[in-house]
């Protein structure tokens, strides 16, 4: 017979149930334990996971996630596309900045790209320690929250902020993904970082771009002109993209 504390146990909490936690900060991410049961979803709306999506929807084949821009460079000798920003600018000897509708607007079928900014890749490299990565923005949304509950692992949201400061946008984005992810059934959160981003979200969403425009990256990219990928960053489920890596690059298993 089950005391009635081991039963209430029973009722909110399943054993088979994983976790959520939001990371909302790339300094932060240290604290977090991740093993082979975790996977890491590294979050950058604006813009890089955002244009992560778009290349893929433009028929990239891979994307490989480059800190530095000597090791860019490296791979554009090799015959590598290559994608760079810093503060949010085009590197000059890149094919491409970190524009997602810039690569929405080409034909990228089969190329493999090379790929660095300011701060999503160098969140995705403090993720490599995991193994096991996804990334995540407004645009893939709900394939993403379903790929993750076919996966039976725990989740870390990474929030990749702008040089270590919290990110606005990318909060929000952690907190639309736990809704979804916590509405499946399968997982509960347990940090606050994660109650908060998904208080927030709930706050938000029926005015997510008023919310936006308060973010400093956001008015940092409207000084540089770039409505275009303000508005596209900001459009959910607007792609089917599922980009993992697989220990060497990321791939869009949405196609396999
Ligand atoms: O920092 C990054 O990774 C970029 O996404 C920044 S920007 O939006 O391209 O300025």
């Amino acid at each position: 017979m089950r005391s009635g504390i081991e039963l209430r146990y029973a009722l909110f909490f399943k054993p088979s149930m994983k976790t959520i936690e939001v990371c909302l900060l790339p300094a932060l991410f240290r604290f977090k334990s991740t093993s082979k049961d975790y996977i890491v979803v590294v979050i950058d709306v604006l813009r890089a996971t955002t244009a992560f999506c778009a290349a893929f929807d433009s028929g990239v084949k891979s994307i490989i996630p480059v800190s530095g821009l000597d090791e860019l460079l490296e791979y554009k000798n090799k015959g590598f596309i290559t994608a760079a920003e810093r503060d949010g600018k085009k590197v000059d000897f890149v094919d491409f900045g970190n524009s997602p509708s810039i690569f929405l607007q080409s034909d990228l079928q089969g190329e493999k790209l090379a790929y660095s900014t300011t701060n999503g890749t160098q969140a995705i490299e403090l993720a490599k320690g995991c193994g096991n990565i996804a990334i995540a923005s407004f645009a893939n949304l709900k394939v993403i929250s379903d790929w993750l509950v076919t996966q039976d692992l725990n989740i870390v949201i990474l929030c990749s902020g702008w040089k270590n400061t919290f990110s606005l946008e990318d909060t929000l984005c952690a907190g639309a993904l736990t809704e979804l992810l916590e509405l499946s059934g399968h997982f509960n959160k347990i940090c606050d970082s994660s109650t908060a981003s998904l208080s927030l979200w709930q706050l938000s969403k029926n005015n997510l771009i008023e919310t936006a425009q308060l973010a400093s990256h956001y008015k940092r990219l409207a000084t540089l002109g770039l409505h275009a990928d303000l508005k596209f960053c900001f459009q959910i489920n607007s792609s089917q993209a599922v980009p993992i890596w697989d220990g060497s690059a990321f791939e869009d298993v949405s196609k396999f």
